[in-house]
């Protein structure tokens, strides 16, 4: 008899290493069971000679249709009923995925709204962070902003404590409809590693003791693809934030060294 696993399909950019993007994504469904699928949007090469600094080659906005419309023909709606969306990287990248999402429903679509990669220019998120608050948020049944997202997407100039991020959480809920958790990570001062969980009634805030001061690689993708695994899976969205929050302080705890500026998460901490 054939298996009938939960399915997610992952809108994402690679990112060669393996610690975050796309990689992250998959690393992430197959830990908690899920069947995944990538429709690739851009390939990050970061370049060991220049600083770690990042390579990025966009996928044809085509081919990405292309696999979009492969996954969707292999996996019709009853089977793949959530999408995860990553690092778009382009306005026609956004405008195309925009397209792919108006052509077929779907129960939940997880946004991981990525502007800009660490290490990169702020500047480089303005014109992605515009087109796709326009064209892809609307979608989003769940939304997972870091500290600089939040920022940009709630339009507050600065997120310095738990009450900003409070503030921010409830902002993007307003403006988007969808359930968000505002990552607070160690850009938040205090002993605990923050996120808020938002979602139009139920206000939370999710807490575990950091585990050390440094940004751990992937963690972000890592979450968001375990808030997707867990709605996959039939979690509500508050449980899917539960089950994302305790998979990645696994994965920070059990995290990769790299000779990158950045740590790594592993998937394969969490057991
Ligand atoms: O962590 C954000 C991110 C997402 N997707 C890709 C990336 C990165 C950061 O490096 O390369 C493809």
């Amino acid at each position: 008899m054939p298996s009938t696993p939960a399915f997610a399909m992952t809108i994402a950019g690679s990112e060669a290493t393996g610690g975050a993007g796309a990689q992250a994504d998959l690393k992430t469904f197959q830990q908690l069971g899920v069947f995944g699928s990538i429709a690739l949007t851009c390939i990050v090469s970061f370049d060991p000679k220049n600083n770690w600094g990042h390579r990025f080659v966009p996928v044809d906005p085509q081919v990405i249709s292309d696999q979009i419309e492969a996954i969707t023909a292999a996996y019709g709606p009853d089977q793949l009923k959530t999408v995860k969306i990553g690092m778009l990287g382009t306005t026609p990248t956004i405008d195309r995925v925009a397209a792919a999402l108006g052509e077929r429903s779907y129960q939940n679509v997880v946004l991981d709204p990525v502007l800009i990669c660490k290490g990169q220019e702020p500047g480089a998120a303005l014109d992605t962070d515009t087109a796709l608050t326009e064209k892809v948020l609307p979608f989003a049944t769940f939304v997972t902003p870091n500290h600089f997202e939040s920022e940009q997407l709630s339009g507050m100039a600065r997120i310095n404590d738990e009450h900003d991020l409070v503030e921010a959480a409830k902002r993007i809920h307003d403006k988007s409809g969808a359930a968000v958790l505002a990552k607070g990570g160690v850009r938040i001062p205090g002993p605990d590693a923050i996120d808020v969980f938002y979602d139009g009634t139920t206000l939370e805030v999710l807490r575990v003791p950091k585990v050390g001061e440094h940004v751990v690689a992937g963690a972000g993708c890592s979450l968001a693809a375990a808030v997707t695994a867990g709605l996959a899976l039939g979690d509500s969205p508050l449980e899917a934030a539960h089950r994302a929050k305790d998979f990645v302080t696994a994965g920070i705890k059990g995290r990769v060294e790299s000779n990158a500026p950045f740590d790594v998460l592993w998937q394969g901490a969490a057991r």
